[in-house]
């Protein structure tokens, strides 16, 4: 290799990958603004690292999912980790909706809109919680493989591994096997991710060119309430929970899981970024296997602050737009159903919109509102699905250092990837 190639790659590799992926994304803004049509043309760049990440989904989830329950051989930890998991999920989701009623009541960036409802569109109908339970256990494991089922691949990880330590001493060849299988996996998202910022420059870009200005600024109003309620949200109470419950720098939390959040930012998909946040959860925050492998891919499916605080906005934006005053039951409605319908959302772009129809009918309020942000909700779902994909980290945070697994060397050491 000659010296300035030589050169070159050793610099790149001095430099953080999140520095790396940052600058790609500040890039990525600034092609979309000034050169649209090269921005679109590079549309193929974006689509080939989404596809690269999305590839490790099934695979990594599953592996380091069943070689983490069995390095957590102890099921009474398991069922702690379990429900300390689910129960800061929910509490931090209701904080979420909470912030988003609190932002858009303060706000009011629908006021003024005098839109006027037709009473045309019907709602989607969410799966009941029954349909959901029952739902979870799949019929046919290779079919859930098959379509990419997170949560039955979940369930059908757990059920093996824990299998595998009831069995003991002669399932031994096989949980190595998963144990390096995980390895493998774990590698080869860190072979993908050097690709990050050349992936996140291109669909950053893509994503800038096709919202021109002119879409963007009538709404400009709500599109700001919503960043600054997400970043609140991240601020105050992961800040606050990762600063005042696990006594860990929310600094370093932060800059931590950087590359994770900017591949949520530029991908929209919450399941799209798994891989990533595995990979920052053990490399840079040292939570151990057991914990990020089970903790992130349930997160990914059920947690999702971001799309809560985005119903809770969105769900007053409508109501002042049309003129509507909600009182106080209608409120505790819109905190029940969003915080159910972020945990109903699908981890891919858009599926919180999709959502925000049920949040609506809870209320009463007119599904013309969906039709109102259809156009500009890509540039929302990458905020909600950045606080989604924090929220995910945040908890596994939480649980790794409440249970030890979380190794404290690492999260305070300076060479986060
Ligand atoms: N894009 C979804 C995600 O991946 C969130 C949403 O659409 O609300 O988390």
């Amino acid at each position: 290799m000659s010296q300035s190639n030589t050169t070159s790659s050793s610099f790149l590799a001095r430099v953080p990958l999140w520095q790396q992926i940052l600058v790609g994304l500040v890039l990525g803004v600034v092609v979309g603004m000034l050169f649209k049509s090269l921005a679109l043309a590079l549309a193929p760049v974006g689509a080939l690292f989404l596809n690269a990440i999305k590839m490790l989904i099934v695979p990594l989830v599953f592996v380091s999912l069943v070689a983490g329950i069995t390095a957590m051989s102890d099921s009474a930890k398991l069922g702690r980790i379990s429900v300390k998991t689910i129960a800061i999920y929910l509490i931090t989701t209701a904080f979420a909706v909470s912030i988003g009623l609190a932002f858009g009541t303060l706000f009011s960036p629908g006021e003024g809109m005098n839109m006027v409802a037709s009473g045309s569109e019907e709602a989607k109908q969410a799966p009941s919680l029954v349909q959901i339970l029952v739902g979870l256990v799949p019929t046919n494991p290779v079919m859930a493989f098959a379509e990419g089922n997170i949560l039955q691949i979940i369930v059908f990880a757990i059920a093996l591994g824990v299998s595998m330590n009831l069995i003991g001493e002669k399932a031994a060849p096989v949980v190595k096997l998963f144990d390096s299988l995980a390895e493998v996996f774990y590698k080869l998202t860190d072979l993908v991710m050097r690709f990050a910022p050349i992936g996140v420059f291109a669909l950053i870009a893509g994503v800038v060119a096709s919202h021109g200005i002119e879409v963007l600024l009538p709404l400009a109003g709500v599109i700001g309430v919503i960043y600054l309620a997400s970043i609140a949200h991240m601020l105050l109470i992961y800040g606050g929970l990762i600063g005042g419950l696990a006594r860990l720098s929310p600094l370093r939390f932060f800059r931590g899981i950087a590359p994770a959040l900017a591949v949520a930012f530029s991908t929209s998909s919450s399941s799209g970024t798994l891989p990533v946040s595995i990979e920052c959860a053990r490399k840079n925050l040292g939570v151990s296997q057991g914990v990020a492998g089970f903790v992130l891919p349930v997160g990914a499916t059920i947690n999702m602050d971001g799309t809560a605080i985005y119903q809770g906005v969105l769900a007053l934006f409508i109501a002042q737009a049309f003129g509507i005053d909600l009182n106080a039951g209608q409120y505790l409605m819109i905190i029940l159903t969003a915080t159910l319908a972020s945990v109903g959302t699908a981890g891919v772009p858009g599926a919180g919109l999709i959502m925000l129809g049920l949040v609506l009918t809870s209320v009463g309020l007119p599904l013309e509102g969906v039709a109102l942000i259809a156009g500009i909700d890509r540039i929302l779902d990458m905020a909600r699905t950045t606080v989604n994909v924090a929220g995910d980290l945040m908890t596994t945070t939480l649980v790794g250092s409440s249970e030890k697994e979380l190794d404290r060397e690492i999260y305070n050491s300076d060479n986060a990837a």
